[in-house]
């Protein structure tokens, strides 16, 4: 059986389990701490990071991108017509622009105080606004330009997720201005695939590290945090 190696939080990993949910694919799946990974660990990942998939042949497989590729590859497509060059190519042009935020959401939720907020929210903005353009010319869909989920909607599946438990658990609308992104992030969070790609103690684990009280999500005011890419990185996603 296939098997990832996961972190509870990573949204990237949280991108490959979602998708192979939607596919049907079974897996395993092994968490580790990012603080002190495991020798076996580093000896597999040439990057050092998760997800890892490991095939059914033991090959163990790095970077999301990559990973999401074999599954295409090795499994059925979730929407076939993306066999067309036109329609992969925009697809996976949508997926880029997704998971290219996975890091910036991160730094946003963990913003020490409200100035620092408010500043890394401005570049949240500036690319959901460009999604809203998009979707406001397919409106007529369930999900992103389809009724049936696809890679994309797996590659943004971490954000919808994520949004979703800022809300209920702080009241903040992390979409709030982007009414066709809040219409396509409750779509698939409808799927409940969400909740099936993450541990069960994903939402606790989440709120313990970006809804504290060290970060302005959670009530705190500190005068400033490292955000993603700095030195907690490592502890984060
Ligand atoms: N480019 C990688 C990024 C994966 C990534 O950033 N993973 C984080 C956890 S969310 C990680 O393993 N961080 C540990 C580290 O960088 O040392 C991918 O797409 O798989």
């Amino acid at each position: 059986m296939l098997k990832v190696v996961s972190y509870i939080i990573c949204p990237f990993v949280q991108r490959i389990t979602g998708l192979m949910e939607a596919k049907g694919v079974p897996y395993e799946i092994e968490y580790i701490s990012l603080k002190d990974k495991p020798q076996w660990f580093l000896d597999i990942a040439p990057n050092g990071q998760v997800p890892i998939l490991m095939t059914e042949d033991n090959i163990a497989l790095s970077e999301s991108d990559a990973i999401a590729e074999y599954l295409d590859e090795e499994y059925p497509l979730l929407r076939p017509e993306v066999n067309q060059s036109v329609c992969r190519a925009r697809q996976r042009a949508w997926v880029y622009q997704g998971t290219k935020l996975y890091l910036k959401q991160c730094s946003h939720m963990q913003s020490g105080n409200k100035n620092i907020f408010e500043e890394r929210q401005v570049f949240m903005h500036k690319a959901f606004a460009k999604v809203e353009v998009f979707l406001k010319d397919h409106t007529a869909t369930q999900y992103f330009c389809a009724d049936v989920l696809g890679n994309i909607d797996m590659a943004w599946l971490p954000l919808f997720h994520r949004t979703a438990l800022v809300q209920k658990h702080t009241g903040t609308e992390l979409f709030a201005g982007f009414p066709l992104l809040q219409i396509w992030a409750d779509n698939v969070m409808a799927s409940g695939i969400a909740e099936k790609s993450v541990h069960q103690k994903f939402e606790e684990n989440f709120t313990r590290f970006y809804l504290s009280e060290n970060n302005y999500l959670g009530g705190g005011n500190a005068a400033k945090d490292s955000g993603c890419g700095g030195s907690s990185r490592s502890s984060c996603c």
